[in-house]
């Protein structure tokens, strides 16, 4: 099949539409482009490396958009994976000409190994170190590589189980909050399932991890991501419309838990300590 827009060969079929290589990195930029555009995002924006192909790709499109980055990486302390996925971050860093900020979370006396239920106390603790890092380094945002598939599996998990508190946080961009020392979110790969973040990594060539952590296994959320890109086999558009609908109901839901300032650490918590200071002191 050729390409839409050309005479080459067609790589990618993104909604009824053929798209060879370079017709494909520009239709996936410019999805990018369309968050940068539509949040008017424009400052230092710190870029969570994870090693793994979500976030090399969104750090890599931001660089070809010319915004202003500072990438850093979380080590989780998890056996080989995290030294072999900061080593594909680092890779990744230089090829580009940056340097990447490294993070240790058993600086801070967690160690996931020990924990009943690691993904939970990994979550917090990712989502507190970001914010603490973006904010100590004068940037206006973070930026995560979370995709499609990850907004609309997320939102699905928190409604079967009908979790409606958390069913907050889907959006492309999340504001931040100064008085409570909290830095605005962004997922730049918020309109791109999966495989076209697979893709991307490929035609780039980026250096990325393509171990599993090892506690993905038993993570829930797995099967949801499998059955909705099966759906969206058999009915493409599916996962763009859940997340189109997802965003309206948390507009709809809005956020009634009040917000407050951590006793301990000084950063936004919903209760007079925040989660991430409990598990230290646990
Ligand atoms: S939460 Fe769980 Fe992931 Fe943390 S412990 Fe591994 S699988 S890395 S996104
Ligand atoms: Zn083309
Ligand atoms: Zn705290």
């Amino acid at each position: 099949m050729k390409c839409e827009y050309c005479e080459k060969e067609a790589v990618e079929n993104i909604y009824g539409r053929y798209y060879c290589e370079n017709h494909f990195v520009k239709y996936f930029l410019g999805k990018v482009r369309s968050i940068i555009d539509k949040f008017g995002i424009n400052g230092r924006i710190a870029v969570a490396l994870s090693g793994g192909k979500d976030s090399s790709a969104c750090f890599h499109s931001l660089h070809k958009l010319k915004l202003d980055l500072l990438p850093f990486y979380i080590n989780l302390g998890i056996e080989s994976y995290s030294e072999i996925c900061q080593k594909k971050a680092e890779e990744l860093c230089n090829s580009l000409g940056y340097r990447l900020h490294i993070i240790d979370i058993n600086e801070y006396g967690i160690n996931l190994a020990d924990e009943k239920k690691p993904c939970s106390v990994c979550g917090t603790a990712k989502r507190y170190l970001m914010n603490k890092f973006a904010y100590e380094n004068n940037c206006k945002y973070v930026a995560t590589g979370h995709n499609l598939s990850d907004v609309v599996t997320f939102a699905l998990n928190n409604f079967m189980n009908a979790n409606l508190m958390n069913f907050r946080g889907n959006r492309p961009y999340l504001e931040g909050k100064e008085e409570y020392k909290m830095v605005a979110k962004i997922k730049p790969l918020y309109w791109l399932k999966d495989k076209e973040c697979m893709l991307y990594v490929y035609i780039n060539r980026l250096r990325y991890a393509e171990e599993e952590c090892p506690h993905a296994i038993s993570a829930p959320t797995i099967q949801i991501k499998e059955w909705i890109h099966e759906m969206e086999g058999k009915k493409p558009g599916i996962m763009l419309n859940m997340a189109k609908s997802f965003w309206r109901l948390e507009e709809m839901i809005g956020s009634k838990a009040k917000l407050n300032i951590c006793r301990k650490c000084g950063y936004a918590s919903y209760s007079k300590i925040c989660k991430f200071c409990k598990i230290r002191k646990r």
